[in-house]
């Protein structure tokens, strides 16, 4: 990418009601006043960050159209360079005329993620809340979208930073020891190094458990849910979605195919994937639909299994399921239309006993919407293994989570190696965990991490 040029893109999504078009660079306001003029303003510095009304002209149109236009001078702007944005009528035609009009007038067209890039070489941010804009773009639940605001607003990257400065200076400490050998020099005492490094390798650990919330808000969990047909799979969908997003009936079968939809489950990002009911079938494409669940289940992280709690052979299905599910760790069972068995028991007196299952099981009514908030209990401790999880303040990515292993690697070492007063090998390995730190905040990344970050966002980014 070269930094030099002034570069523009649509920022505002296809055919929105609204366009907005972003110039970045040197010449940012100079195109900005060619493309866009207002009666009594123009964009300049004693204007700057004010909306201003007025009209954008395209070639050969003198009548223009009606468009709103701010000037953010730089260092002060989302790049630090002088930006200019223009705010004008939405579609996708229209958009794409104005693009070309700012193009023709000077700017190179953006690309992914480059305002981002200049924002991160400009130092407004480090690579962490770089990475955290497009986390915030992509996140499927509350507590994704929380995990990416930290974020951005440098919860990790300070912490990065601070562990890194901490190594720096035992580092520059080793090396003058190594350097001036006969000083008598005011060094830190190798103990106190030693409990400083001790540490940084318990926070260093810490931070890299988080990669498991990590990937779990990032990525998503999916959620499949089975049974025989006519359970209330369906029902379940679009009461978690929170509306009918599938169509349920009374007849057996409706489900065909397997239907995929993010829901935001107690924070969490859910790909719920509701299916065909499992049953032996005549018609071809059920049959196709019944296959397609049995992947389903394969490739799901976690299985609601919810069987129909008011019907006949119960015994029969439970033996079905545990074998079918016998290898399946997260596995919920839920006991639906237990509303029917309560008004069984209204009419004739008699409890029915629901056979055993050895899986975490709920009595649930999707109809009368009872028990889904235990089915929800469960749900959640199956994802993080325990009740609850507060919202984290981090939670590490893949990425961060490669180079936080390659420094801790390398502490075991260095913590021997000071204790030997072996200053060149400890130097050595301290460095290395200070390079994998830089690597996290874009300290000392190289050119090709930051093409494979940034070439992951979308173009206006
Ligand atoms: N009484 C009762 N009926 C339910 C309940 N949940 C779903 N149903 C009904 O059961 C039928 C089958 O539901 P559906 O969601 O299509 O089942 P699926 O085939 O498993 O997807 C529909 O008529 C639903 O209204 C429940 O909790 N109680
Ligand atoms: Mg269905």
């Amino acid at each position: 990418m070269n930094d030099n040029d002034t570069v523009a893109a649509i920022c505002s999504g296809v055919g929105s009601a609204i366009t907005i078009v972003r110039i970045s660079g040197k010449q940012a306001l100079d195109i900005g006043n060619r493309v866009w003029k207002s009666t009594g303003n123009i964009l300049s510095y004693s204007t700057k960050r004010q909306m201003l009304l007025g009209r954008f002209y395209s070639e050969n149109d003198n009548v223009g159209e009606t468009a709103m236009a701010v000037f953010m001078p730089g260092p002060k702007s989302y790049t630090g360079e002088d930006v200019v944005e223009l705010h004008a009528h939405g579609g996708s035609f229209n958009a794409k005329r104005i693009i070309e009009e700012v193009i023709l007038a000077g700017a190179r067209p953006a690309k992914e993620g480059e305002f981002t890039y200049r924002a991160f070489m400009n130092g407004k941010m480090d690579l962490t809340q770089a990475e955290a804009v497009s986390d915030l773009i992509t996140a499927n639940s509350t507590m994704a979208m929380h995990l990416a605001e930290k974020q951005m607003n440098g919860a990790l990257g300070r912490k990065i930073s601070n562990i890194r400065n901490i190594l720096i200076n035992i580092l520059a400490e080793c090396e003058s020891r190594l350097d001036f050998p006969e000083e008598e020099l005011d060094f830190t005492p190798v103990k106190q190094q030693k409990k400083d490094l001790t540490n940084i390798l318990h926070e260093l650990e810490y931070l890299y458990r988080t990669r498991i919330e990590g990937n779990i808000l990032r990525e998503g969990i999916s959620a499949v849910i089975a049974g025989r047909p006519n359970s209330g799979k369906s029902s379940l969908l679009n009461i978690l979605l929170g509306y009918d997003r599938a169509i349920t009936t009374d007849i057996p079968g409706t489900t065909r195919d397997t239907l995929e939809e993010i829901a935001n489950i107690r924070g969490i990002p859910v790909k719920l994937i509701d299916t065909a009911g499992v049953r032996l079938s005549s018609d071809p494409i059920e049959e196709i639909g019944i296959n397609r669940t049995l992947s389903s289940l394969k490739r799901s992280q976690v299985t609601i299994w919810l069987l129909d709690a008011s019907a006949a052979n119960l015994n029969e299905e439970v033996v079905e399921l545990e074998n079918r599910l016998k290898n399946k760790t997260n596995t919920i069972v839920a006991w639906n239309k237990i509303d029917l068995l309560e008004k069984e028991k209204e009419r004739t007196n008699t409890s029915t006993v629901l056979p055993k299952v050895n899986f975490p099981n709920v009595k649930i009514s999707v109809k009368e919407e009872i028990g889904i908030n235990e089915l929800l209990d469960i749900f959640e401790k199956t994802v993080w293994n325990h009740p609850h999880l507060n919202e984290p303040e981090v939670a590490v990515s893949a990425r961060h989570a490669e180079y936080l292993n390659e420094a801790i690697s390398v502490i075991p070492g260095a913590l021997a190696t000071l204790q030997e007063m072996d200053w060149e090998l400890a130097s050595s390995n301290i460095k290395t965990a200070v390079n994998a730190l830089g690597c996290i905040i874009g300290e000392d990344a190289s050119v090709d991490i930051y093409e494979t970050i940034f070439s992951k966002f979308c173009i206006g980014k």
